[in-house]
C-alpha cells in the first residue's frame, strides 16, 4: 500500500515531455515538486491558460453569477446573454436553498435569460434586457434583480448599467448588474472580484438594524454546495453564535444587507471573498481571519478560534463541550474506516480552495495526498498569504474599476479595532493561513491548472485510489479506473463540513476506494486481450 511508481521529479519530467518549447516554459513552472514544504517554491499560478490545453477552468462569468452571487435566493438572477450561459449555471453547482423565514421567495428554482438572438447582437440588446427586467418584476415583484453580463454583452457593448439604472428608478427596487464577461481575466477568478465588488456596492450595509445577539458572525466563501452551510449552521447553534449572514450559500437579500452588523468576519473559502473581508473591516471595522470547516481538525481549531475571538470563558467551555460530543460520534466512524484506507493514496484538483482544504479529509482517514493543485488560485493560496504580505489587489483585476473603499465614519466601528489590536498584542494571530503546499508533504507533485494529458499521465503513473476533481473530467478519469468524488458539486452526497459532513466524506471514500468495481474497468492503454486494470482496492 502506499505511492508505487517513479519519483515526483520523474513523473513531472514525463508530463512534461511532450509540450513545444513555449507551452513547456510555462507548464514548467506550474508544476513543481514540493522540495522544501516549509519555504514552498514560487508557483506560476494565475496565467492564462495555453490555448488549445484542455483546462478544467471556468469564466469569469461562472464566478461572478455561477459562484458569488447566484446563491442568493431571493433575488432575481437574469442573464444577459445568448441561453446556455443561463441553462448551465442553473443549480448545475448544486448550492442548496431553501425558504427560511415566511413571506420569502425562492426564485433559484427558475433560470432567466434575455435569450440573445442575431438580432440582438445587430441592433444591441439593451431593449430586449430592459423588457426582460420589466416582465421578470410584473410576474415576481422581487425585492432585487441582478444582471449578469455575458460574452456577446461585452462585445457589442450593450450598457447594462444604465438600463438597471433606468429600472431601479422606474420599479422602485434594487437592480444592479455585473460585467462579468466570460473573456475577462484568467479563469473564474475574476468574476470573483467582479461579484465581491457588486455586493458590497450594491447590497452591504443597506440595513441598519441591530442585531440582538451577544455573538454574532458572517461566514464569508461557504456556498452551501450538498449542505455544508446547514451543517455549519447546526455546530454554531449548538455553541449559541448567531451566524447573520453566509456569502453566499443559503442566504437572502435581508441577511446580506444586514450583515454589517456582525461582530466578526469568517473567511471559509480565501480565493473567492478575500476581498469582501478586506472591504468590510476597512468601511465598518470589522476584523476577519481565516476558517477551514472541511475536517474535524480545521473544524475544532476554527471553532475554538472564534471563541477564543470573543473571549468569554461560557463560549469556550460551550465549545470544548460541543466537540467532545460531536467526536464521540466520528470517532467510531473514524477508527472503522481507517482499517481500510490507511495507507491508500488520493490526488486532488479543484478550484480554488478544496484542493487544499480536502486534504485535512484523506489525513485523517490515513491516506496520502499524492499529487494536489488548484485550477485557478493565486500565489497566496499555494505559497501562504505571509509569502505575499502586499497582495491587496490581485492581477486579475486590472479591468475591473476598483471601488475606492474608505472607512465610513458613521458606521465604523471603533471598539472591534480595539479589541483586534489587543487581541494581536496579546498573541493571536489574525493571518495564519499557510497555504496548499506548506502542508504537503516532500517530493509530492503540486500542478495549477493540470491539463487533461497531465492528469492521463499521473493516473497512468500512479494509478490513485481516488481523485477529488470534477466538472469536466469526472467520466475520464472513472474509464481509467479510478473514481472520482466530484468535489464541485459532491455528486449527489454531501454535506462534508463539519462533524457530521467528516463522517458522509469517510463513509463514501471508504465506499469508493473499497469497492471491487474499479478493478474490472480496463484502462485505454491496455491492449486488447490483456488482463483486467491493476487492483486498486487492495
Ligand atoms: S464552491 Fe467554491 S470553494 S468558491 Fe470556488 S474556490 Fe468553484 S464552484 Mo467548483 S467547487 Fe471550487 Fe472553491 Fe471557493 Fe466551488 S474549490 S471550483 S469558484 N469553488
Amino acid at each position: 500500500m502506499g505511492p508505487t511508481g517513479p519519483s515526483a521529479a520523474e513523473a513531472r519530467e514525463q508530463m512534461l515531455d511532450i509540450y513545444p518549447k513555449k507551452t513547456l516554459r510555462k507548464r514548467s513552472k506550474q508544476i513543481l515538486v514540493n522540495e522544501t514544504p516549509s519555504t514552498p517554491a514560487e508557483i506560476g499560478a494565475n496565467s492564462r491558460t495555453v490555448p488549445g490545453i484542455i483546462t478544467q477552468r471556468g469564466c469569469s462569468y461562472a464566478g461572478c453569477k455561477g459562484v458569488v452571487i447566484g446563491p442568493i435566493y431571493d433575488v432575481l438572477h437574469i442573464t444577459h446573454g445568448p441561453i446556455g450561459c443561463g441553462w448551465y449555471s442553473w443549480l448545475s453547482r448544486r448550492n442548496m436553498n431553501k425558504i427560511r423565514k415566511e413571506g420569502e421567495t425562492n426564485y433559484l428554482q427558475y433560470s432567466m435569460s434575455t435569450d440573445m438572438q442575431e438580432d440582438h447582437i445587430v441592433f444591441g440588446g439593451e431593449k430586449q434586457l430592459e423588457q426582460a427586467i420589466q416582465e421578470a418584476y410584473d410576474e415576481f415583484k422581487p425585492k432585487a434583480i441582478s444582471v449578469y453580463a455575458t460574452c456577446p454583452v461585452g462585445l457589442i457593448g450593450d450598457d447594462i448599467h444604465s438600463v438597471c439604472r433606468k429600472m431601479k428608478e422606474k420599479l422602485g427596487i434594487n437592480v444592479f448588474g455585473f460585467s462579468c464577461e466570460g473573456y475577462k481575466g484568467v479563469s473564474q477568478s475574476a468574476g470573483h472580484h467582479i461579484a465581491n465588488n457588486g455586493v458590497f456596492k450594491h447590497m452591504i450595509g443597506l440595513d441598519d438594524t441591530p442585531v440582538d445577539f451577544k455573538y454574532k458572525i458572517n461566514i464569508l466563501g461557504e456556498y452551501n454546495i450538498g449542505g455544508d452551510a446547514w451543517e455549519i449552521d447546526r455546530i454554531f447553534a449548538l455553541c449559541g453564535i448567531k451566524i447573520i449572514g453566509t456569502l453566499s450559500g443559503g442566504v437572502s437579500y435581508d441577511d446580506i444587507t444586514n450583515c454589517h452588523m456582525a461582530d466578526l468576519n469568517v473567511v471559509m473559502c480565501h480565493r473567492s471573498i478575500n476581498y469582501m473581508a478586506e472591504m468590510m473591516e476597512t468601511k465598518f471595522g470589522i476584523p476577519w481571519f481565516k476558517v477551514n470547516f472541511i475536517g474535524i481538525e480545521g473544524t475544532k481549531k476554527s471553532l475554538r478560534k472564534i471563541a477564543q475571538y470573543f473571549g468569554d470563558k461560557a463560549l469556550i467551555d460551550k465549545v470544548e463541550e460541543v466537540i467532545a460530543k460531536e467526536m464521540s460520534e466520528v470517532r467510531p466512524v473514524l477508527e472503522d474506516v481507517t482499517t481500510r484506507t490507511q495507507g491508500k493514496t488520493a490526488a486532488l484538483f479543484v478550484g480554488g480552495s478544496r484542493a487544499h482544504h480536502y486534504q485535512d479529509l484523506f489525513n485523517d482517514m490515513g491516506m496520502q495526498v499524492i499529487a494536489a493543485g488548484y485550477e485557478f488560485a493565486h500565489r497566496d493560496d499555494y505559497e501562504g498569504r505571509d509569502v505575499l504580505p502586499s497582495i491587496k489587489v490581485d492581477a486579475d483585476s486590472r479591468n475591473i474599476e476598483e471601488l475606492k473603499i474608505e472607512a465610513d465614519p458613521e458606521r465604523y466601528n471603533a471598539s472591534h479595532a480595539e479589541r483586534k489590536k489587543s487581541l494581536e498584542e496579546a498573541g493571536f494571530t489574525f493571518e495564519d493561513y499557510e497555504g496548499m503546499m506548506r502542508q504537503m508533504a516532500k517530493d509530492t507533485l503540486v500542478i495549477d491548472d493540470i491539463s487533461h494529458h497531465e492528469l492521463e499521465k499521473l493516473i497512468e503513473l500512479y494509478k490513485p485510489n481516488v481523485i477529488g476533481s470534477g466538472v469536466k473530467d469526472k467520466y475520464v478519469i472513472e474509464k481509467m479506473g479510478v473514481p472520482c468524488k466530484q468535489l464541485h458539486s459532491y455528486d449527489y452526497g454531501g454535506p462534508y463540513a463539519g462533524f457530521k459532513g467528516a463522517i458522509n466524506f469517510y463513509k463514501e471514500i471508504d465506499r469508493m476506494t473499497s469497492s471491487k468495481v474499479w478493478q474490472l474497468t480496463r484502462a485505454p492503454w491496455h491492449e486488447a486481450g490483456d488482463a483486467p486494470a491493476t487492483e486498486t482496492a487492495e
